[in-house]
């Protein structure tokens, strides 16, 4: 555990990081307040501080406003070190925001108890913390496939889409759907199945570019999200996706199954087209892919209606199909 010890006296400053030291702290020590805030404020900041009050620079409670104001994750845990044991300057100290004060000359085994209490505050923080990280992973991830889940994904694509309104950019968005899956469980079971739809998850993801994001919208479909791509982008990228999925058969129990996804495309621009208006085209899309055989890429363009009424909505073309003459 790391402690920050910050004293303007060298005298007790070296006699508080001996003692630390001793009992295996890793310690950090700053001669003034000024020193202690930068090391505060910087970005690896010890968890732990013993806080003399005064000290030119800032004193102990400033430091502990300032802290307390940064609100920093992890917390900072801060023992204030003090002359004063007047009543009333502890509560001025706890007020500014420390979590514990010791008086000096400090006795070493009330010192010792007192940073004891302070580190497992710490850790069980820092426990907190990974757990709440873990759930936000478990919200946002899909189990099977570990890309976006489809709250998460549709969330990026709104995102992506306030951000195109501002920038006066195109959203791509891909709905891509694998071929006869069901087929693939009945004939080689769901395990085989399961594992045919983290192949083409991942074959989707090494196929796209770094800033495209790319989610599980149901069973065996997904959503792509593309900033900044025209249609005709998206349908390149999308048959760029379709055929790294179709071309190296997936090894289930040396078995070769065969895989292959088709595809539906649209781009529109944040303000004139909603998020599920893209998805209803590209469903549209991707209905038409499928009738046309599977294992293509169809684009449709959104052509955003002039007037604002609700009623009158997004008129559509078709205008592009596919791609390849490989079905
Ligand atoms: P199409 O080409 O028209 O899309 O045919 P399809 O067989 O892919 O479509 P259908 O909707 O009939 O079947 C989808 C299948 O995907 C049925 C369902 O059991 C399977 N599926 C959905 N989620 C999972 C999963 O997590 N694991 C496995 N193994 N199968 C899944
Ligand atoms: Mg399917
Ligand atoms: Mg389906």
């Amino acid at each position: 555990m790391r402690v920050l010890i910050a004293d303007d006296s060298l005298l007790s400053r070296r006699l508080l990081e001996e003692t630390l030291r001793l009992w295996n702290y890793e310690v950090v020590v700053a001669c003034d307040g000024a020193e202690a805030w930068r090391i505060l404020d910087g970005p690896d900041a010890p968890s732990l501080a013993i806080l003399d009050w005064m000290m030119p620079g800032h004193t102990g409670p400033e430091l502990c406003q300032l802290v307390r104001k940064k609100a920093r994750e992890p917390y900072t845990y801060i023992l204030l070190l003090t002359s004063r044991n007047d009543k009333e300057d502890v509560v001025t100290g706890m007020d500014s925001g420390a979590d514990d004060y010791i008086t000096k000359p400090f006795d070493k085994h009330e010192l010792k108890v007192r940073l004891r209490a302070g580190t497992r505050i710490v850790e069980l923080q820092e426990q907190l913390l990974s757990t709440r990280e873990a759930l936000r992973v478990q919200a946002t991830r899909d189990y099977l496939t570990n890309l976006w889940n489809r709250s998460a994904i549709l969330q990026q694509l709104e995102r992506e889409l306030a951000r195109s309104w501002r920038e006066g950019e195109p959203v791509g968005v891909i709905l891509g759907d694998l071929d006869h899956f069901k087929a693939i469980n009945d004939t080689w079971g769901h395990a085989a199945g399961d594992l045919a739809l983290r192949e083409a998850a991942e074959r989707m993801k090494s196929s796209l570019r770094p800033y495209d994001s790319l989610g599980r919208y149901g069973g065996e479909e997904f959503l792509l999200v593309l900033p900044g791509a025209s249609l005709e982008d998206t349908i390149w990228l999308a048959d760029r996706v379709r055929l790294a999925i179709r071309n190296e058969p997936v090894m289930w129990q040396k078995a070769n199954v065969t895989l292959s996804c088709s595809f539906g495309c649209t781009s529109g621009q944040g303000g004139r087209v909603t998020a599920d208006e893209l998805i209803r085209i590209a469903d549209e899309a991707l209905y038409a892919a499928k009738r046309g055989g599977r294992d293509r890429a169809v684009g449709r363009e959104c052509i955003p209606s002039l007037t604002t009424s609700p009623t009158v909505g997004s008129a559509m073309q078709e205008v592009l199909f596919n791609a390849t003459e490989n079905l």
